[in-house]
């Protein structure tokens, strides 16, 4: 990975959110004069931090923030993870990716209970198959730009896929911008819940894969938004009243820490006055703490568009 590959998605598209991406745990040392003041701006995190991670669902314990159902229409939590010793996405070769991905079905078809599923590889799924999972918000998109321009897309549809169980509450990318996204999703707002079966999932993946970490960045990201916790954890929430002005939404938003997306994910617009909104920050926060600042958010989002 040289250093037009790290800023290559940035240069191609002026709108980036951040831009950069790295090719493996080595960019992270190698190119810090880039990546530690993004890091630093993003997550409040020095180069002299060192990253903790907590997936203690007993030590979470929040209540429902919309216990009545009115605003929030559904809940994920999705984990960025990257197997050890592989590069990461931008610079793997065509072989190495069809490794990680038999590596990662492997394990995941040994999942049993709520967490047994299938894998669907993309180069088998039928258009229409593929448009309602992504129109349903359980898919990656096609042909991202930004993804695109960093690499990401190289050779594509070859060895992605997604692994689902029959409810889709629990599902898995498969080599999209990182090897794995580990997604708990379902509709309304038991966080708790939520988190309780993401963190299931994971101690049975750990004790299956061994994943790309770092004692200082946590767990290991192609994007720099995405290290530490590399946790988004988000509400699907109408709010009418403070869509009249998004600005301030942002705001108050911001205010708990928390990123406002559209209705179809990141780059994407709000329809139906519905949001996505998740934990900014993912390194130096710990799992519990990222979903905590969104229970409370969220119940503060709520406060003020029911005073509207
Ligand atoms: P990521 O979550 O990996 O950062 P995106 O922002 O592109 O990536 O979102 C991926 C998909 O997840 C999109 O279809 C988005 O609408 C969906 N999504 C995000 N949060 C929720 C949620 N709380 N409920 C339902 N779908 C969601
Ligand atoms: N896709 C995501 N990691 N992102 C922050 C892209 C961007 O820089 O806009």
């Amino acid at each position: 990975m040289r250093l037009e590959h790290v800023i290559a998605s940035g240069l191609a598209n002026p709108d980036s959110a951040v831009g950069v991406y790295a090719g493996d745990e080595e960019s992270y040392a190698l190119f810090a004069p880039p990546f530690d003041p993004i890091i630093a701006d993003y997550h409040g995190f020095g180069p002299g931090g060192r990253h903790e991670s907590d997936l203690e669902v007993a030590r979470l314990n929040v209540p429902n923030p919309d216990p009545a159902g009115r605003h929030v229409v559904s809940t994920r939590i999705r984990v960025a993870r990257n197997l050890c010793c592989f590069p990461l996405g931008p610079a793997l070769s065509k072989r190495e990716r069809r490794i990680v991905e038999a590596t990662v079905v492997r394990a995941l078809a040994s999942l049993s209970g709520d967490l047994a599923g299938n894998y669907y590889p993309l180069y088998e799924m039928d258009p229409a198959t593929k448009e309602r999972l992504i129109a349903d918000h359980f898919l990656f998109k096609e042909g991202d730009r930004f993804l695109e321009a960093a690499g990401l897309n190289r050779d594509w549809p070859d060895a992605r896929g997604i692994f689902h169980n029959p409810s889709k509450t629990f599902l898995v990318w498969v080599n999209e911008e990182d090897q794995l996204r580990i997604i708990s999703m379902e509709p309304g707002a038991e966080l708790q819940r939520v988190f309780a079966r993401l963190a299931r999932a994971l101690a049975e993946l750990e004790r299956r894969l061994t994943f790309a970490y770092s004692e200082r960045l946590g767990y290991l990201t192609s994007c720099p938004t995405n290290l530490g916790t590399a946790m988004r954890a988000s509400v699907h929430i109408r709010l009418p009243g403070l869509a009249a002005d998004e600005a301030r939404l942002k705001a108050l938003a911001a205010k708990h820490g928390l990123q406002v997306r559209g209705t179809h994910g990141e780059h994407s617009q709000s329809e139906g006055a519905v949001y996505d909104v998740s934990n900014k920050r993912r390194l130096g926060i710990t799992e519990v703490e990222a979903v905590r600042q969104l229970a409370e958010g969220v119940a503060a989002l709520i406060a003020a568009e029911q005073r509207i």
